[in-house]
């Protein structure tokens, strides 16, 4: 069975340069509904806990560094099927291989800098929705 909703970030590459107002367009235009939402800037540790699973990669460090650079959008979006839904519509991890038409191919700057964060799995959406919010700031 999958799930109804996602969780989203924002990032701070997509935030410091104004494109906060037209990502929410697209993902409003695709049928998410916002069920909670917040701006926040990530201490290095809470990026650390947030990317734990990568923390063996290459870009570990600079991604954490990348991540707590400045402001973010953090959202949990409802949409039946939402993990794999929302997956297409901001497209693949690196923007020279994302569908034309999807959030990373319109305001991704590098593989890094992509814009945006979708969960991967109902599991991942439920452990980074409880990350960031706890229950009086979701409807
Ligand atoms: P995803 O965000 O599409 O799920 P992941 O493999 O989970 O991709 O990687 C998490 C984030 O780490 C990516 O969104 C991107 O910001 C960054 N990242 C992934 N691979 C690379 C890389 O090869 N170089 C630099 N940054 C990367
Ligand atoms: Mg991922």
């Amino acid at each position: 069975m999958n799930g109804n909703f996602t969780f989203s970030i924002i990032k701070p590459n997509a935030v410091r340069t104004g494109k906060t107002g037209p990502i929410l367009a697209m993902i409003n235009e695709a049928g998410f509904e916002i069920s909670a939402m917040k701006m926040l800037r990530m201490t290095r540790e809470q990026a650390e806990n947030f990317y734990e699973v990568h923390r063996e990669r290459p870009f570990y460090d600079s991604l954490v560094e990348f991540m707590s650079s400045g402001p973010v959008y953090v959202m949990i979006l409802r949409h039946d099927n939402a993990v794999e839904e929302f997956r297409k519509l901001i497209g693949a991890t690196d923007p020279a291989k994302a569908e034309p038409g999807t959030i990373r191919k319109i305001y991704a700057v590098s593989v890094q800098m992509n814009a945006i964060h979708g969960s991967d799995s109902d599991e991942n959406a439920r452990r980074e929705s409880d990350f960031f919010f706890s229950e009086i700031e979701r409807f």
